[in-house]
């Protein structure tokens, strides 16, 4: 049995917390102010089940005790710990088929590692990355949905042949590092959708690393220009954001229509004044790894997605 979602009915009310992203003294800081103790070596609260949405490991100064708090709590049965694509990228250096990582240590990839490496004891990493793999890559209840990046139907579809409960089967878990449709899947859930940049063309961003893609919206009514689409801190190229979408492009893309459930994800750098993006959709990244804001929204089952249930801490005190 996986970590899903024990504790949990479709008449509790839920904390849904954003990337995290290794601010463990942040988390904690968020979780008192949302009114969880700590008793008996969790977080707890009597009447509230707390959902991390993906991407508690890598970049920060304390990925060890992001963790170890939320390893805590999802035992103790007061939490769920939804897959992000760093946990998922980490789980691929660390655990292997018995051979060799699934991974290659010398990519581009273990610089972003590098936090959880130095801060997490190796034979700890490994015995966490085990445990992650009963974590779910999905939250469906009642009236909400959760996610890392992305619900995208057809992804799901693909992904419930191995996993009904959004929990990849170990047998399975290799594919997510071999491309394949599970593959192309699970990346459309814990990434996102991206478009790739008319003519071949790159931009640099913020983080330094060169891209050939941008990442997109997948909620939008009528979206008629790139410009529409994009979703990322970084702007588009000049003259790129005007060039109007075509049907090939319109038809490469999810779509989430204002008549589904509520959906939380995380995953995209928001800044500023935490909002939602559609009278459904919600995202509780605000980039707390760069010293702005870690995020919850405070969800009621039945209770429409409104501006006033946010609670957040501001992360920069994490380095000091
Ligand atoms: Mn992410």
């Amino acid at each position: 049995m996986g970590h899903a979602a024990r504790g949990l009915s479709n008449r509790t009310v839920i904390d849904l917390i954003g990337d995290v992203h290794g601010c463990g003294q942040s988390l904690g800081r968020l979780l008192r102010k949302l009114g969880y103790e700590y008793r008996d070596g969790a977080y707890r609260h009597s009447e509230r089940h707390a959902v991390f949405i993906g991407d508690l490991m890598d970049r920060g100064p304390r990925v060890r005790l992001a963790c170890q708090i939320a390893r805590a709590m999802v035992e103790a049965g007061n939490a769920t710990w939804i897959l992000g694509n760093h946990e998922i990228d980490v789980m691929g250096l660390v655990l292997g088929d018995g051979i060799e990582p699934y991974l290659d240590h010398t990519k581009r990839r273990l610089g972003k590692a590098a936090a959880t490496f130095n801060s997490i004891p190796g034979p700890e990493l490994l015995s966490l990355c085990q445990w992650l793999q009963d974590c779910p890559l999905w939250l469906e209840q009642a009236d909400f949905r959760a996610v890392h990046a992305c619900w995208d139907d057809h992804a799901v579809a693909r992904i419930r042949t191995v996993a009904p409960d959004g929990i990849i089967a170990r047998q399975h878990f290799g594919q997510l590092y071999r491309s394949g449709e599970l593959q192309r899947a699970v990346s459309r859930l814990v990434r996102g959708p991206s478009l790739p940049l008319p003519n071949g063309q790159s931009m640099v961003s913020r983080d330094g690393t060169a891209r050939k893609s941008f990442r997109v919206a997948f909620w939008l009514d009528e979206p008629d220009t790139l410009g529409d689409l994009v979703f990322q801190p970084d702007p588009l190229p000049p003259g790129v954001a005007e060039q109007p979408l075509n049907g090939t492009i319109r038809a490469g893309l999810p779509s989430y229509a204002s008549n589904q459930p509520h959906l939380f994800f995380g995953h995209y750098w928001r800044r500023g004044r935490p909002a939602p993006l559609a009278e459904n959709v919600m995202c509780l990244d605000y980039s707390a790894v760069l010293r702005e804001k870690l995020v919850a929204y405070r969800h009621r089952p039945g209770q429409a997605l409104i501006a006033d249930q946010f609670e957040w801490v501001d992360a920069a005190p994490e380095w000091t």
